[in-house]
């Protein structure tokens, strides 16, 4: 963490391995996915968002019976939400948060910013 080399933290070089790793750019394209996630724009991302756009009647466990469609759009939420409150209910900075774990991993925002607005057809 001294990465300035004086031997010691301090405090800016501490924050910073704190701070989630996101420039300008990538949190402005997260919160667009985000607005467009919410449907109905209360700043959380719930079950009735996601029901009108993303269709879970293919998937493979509610075609066996296995799972609701609203068990597998509950899931597809639930990852958003890490291990932070499970409540079916995403909010601005879970999934904010999530983003930032992924974003620790893709060097170049242009990357980044690309990857979402094909995620999200943003
Ligand atoms: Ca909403
Ligand atoms: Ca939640």
């Amino acid at each position: 963490m001294d990465e300035d080399g004086t031997g010691s933290i301090n405090y800016d070089e501490f924050l910073d391995k704190l701070r989630p790793e996101m420039t300008e750019d990538r949190t402005a394209v997260v919160l667009e996915a985000f607005a467009k996630l919410d449907e109905s724009g209360d700043g959380m991302v719930t079950l009735e968002d996601v029901k009108g756009n993303y269709d879970a009647s293919n998937h493979p466990k509610v075609v066996s019976g296995e799972m609701s469609e609203d068990d597998v759009l509950t899931r597809f939420l639930g990852r958003f939400e890490g291990n932070t409150k499970q409540d079916g209910e995403v909010t601005k900075e879970e999934f904010l948060e999530y983003y930032s774990g992924v974003s620790k991993s893709i060097d170049e925002d242009e990357y980044f910013v690309e990857m979402m607005k094909q995620a999200w057809k943003l």
